[in-house]
């Protein structure tokens, strides 16, 4: 499915506004820090960088790439632009129960753009994070960029590696924070129902959305009472740690093979808590019972097996949540090596 295997457009997404611990913006400098680009680099790909979009606009993207005098393409972005109007007390209240729901709409929708731009020329693209919110950005980019090359019945996949779905519709959530519902509005079990500029309204787009048939959750275990609910009700595959215990990863993942099918494009998004606390402390919502790194590496070897990886997210690795400089050196360290699991690195 990709055009250009070695061409790798990278995106460090600064985004800490889909929940309210901070820090979780750090989280791509610190994996780029610890030198997971040159790493990728010993891998074999050409890194591509993109222009930093200048509004939340669909054209706004290509119109500053065409721009002589614009910044140039770079690995990181803080959307500074977008959020800092939205900075002041009142600026981005509460709607339909979600916290921030402007910033991170706005945020996301640039980032769906920059994502295109990748995806739409057959390039593998990797996202680090940031919150999962911004998933929004990454998975509708992806989808709508291999529509744009195949045909707008030709679904992606999505793998999502987690301990939590984040499929809470705004209304169910517990906590408000939008990292926990970026499942929902990707899928369309969340809709957006009220005016055409509302949060998220941009993602009702059919070219942006992603089938909950074709969705598999690995690693689940702190899901919420109302995603439990929809689970069973759109019957989406999902296999929890108590299915890795009793199967062990290897079948796990032939069963998630054969769920997606070799005909299909595939996203994976690895949320870094999907590990255990033990490799993995560093996060906003730390779980216990989770991967242990090796089972965490082999999913995204195995994901890289097909030759059907389009796109690789990681996120939520937030070096100020540390219990130590070990612990956030464990959780940096472990996030660069699923990184390079899903793009190839081998044992052998
Ligand atoms: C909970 C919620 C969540 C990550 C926490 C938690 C969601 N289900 N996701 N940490 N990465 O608030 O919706
Ligand atoms: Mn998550
Ligand atoms: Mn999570
Ligand atoms: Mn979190």
């Amino acid at each position: 499915f990709l055009s250009n295997p070695s061409d790798l457009g990278v995106l460090g997404v600064c985004f800490n506004r889909g929940q309210t611990k901070k820090g979780v913006d750090t989280g791509p400098q610190a994996l780029i820090d610890a030198g997971l680009l040159s790493q990728l680099e010993g891998l074999g790909y050409t890194l591509h960088g993109s222009a930093s979009p200048t509004s939340s606009s669909s054209i706004a993207v290509a119109e500053a790439e065409a721009k002589k005098d614009a910044a140039p393409p770079s690995h990181v972005h803080d959307y500074r632009n977008l959020l800092d109007p939205l900075e002041k007390e009142g600026a981005d209240p509460p709607h339909r129960n979600m916290k921030n729901p402007v910033s991170v709409s706005q945020v996301t929708a640039a980032l769906s753009d920059q994502i295109y731009a990748h995806a739409s020329q057959g390039r593998m693209v990797l996202t680090l994070g940031g919150d999962h919110s911004i998933a929004m950005g990454t998975v509708s980019g992806v989808s709508r960029g291999i529509r744009s090359r195949f045909g707008a019945s030709t679904e992606t996949a999505l793998v999502w590696v987690d301990a939590h779905a984040d499929l809470n519709r705004p209304e169910d959530s517990p906590s408000g924070n939008v990292h926990g519902m970026p499942v929902a509005f990707l899928t369309g079990i969340a809709e957006e129902t009220s005016s055409p500029g509302a949060p998220f309204a941009w993602l009702k787009d059919p070219s942006f959305r992603t089938s909950y048939r074709k969705l598999v959750y690995i690693a689940l275990r702190d899901v919420d009472a109302g995603e439990k609910m929809l689970l069973r009700e759109y019957g989406i595959k999902a296999f929890s740690m108590h299915d890795i215990d009793r199967h062990g990863i290897g079948k796990i993942m032939d069963m998630c093979l054969a769920h997606i099918g070799t005909d299909v494009p595939v996203h994976l998004s690895f949320d870094v808590d999907a590990l255990d606390p033990m490799w993995a402390p560093s996060t906003g919502t730390p779980v216990r019972g989770g991967l242990t790194l090796r089972e965490g590496d082999f999913i995204c070897e195995a994901l890289h097996e097909t030759g059907q990886l389009v796109a690789v997210d990681l996120v939520e690795v937030n070096p100020h949540l540390a219990p130590d400089e070990m612990g956030k050196h464990d959780t940096v360290t472990a996030g660069c090596s699923l990184v390079r699991c899903a793009l190839g690195e081998s044992v052998l």
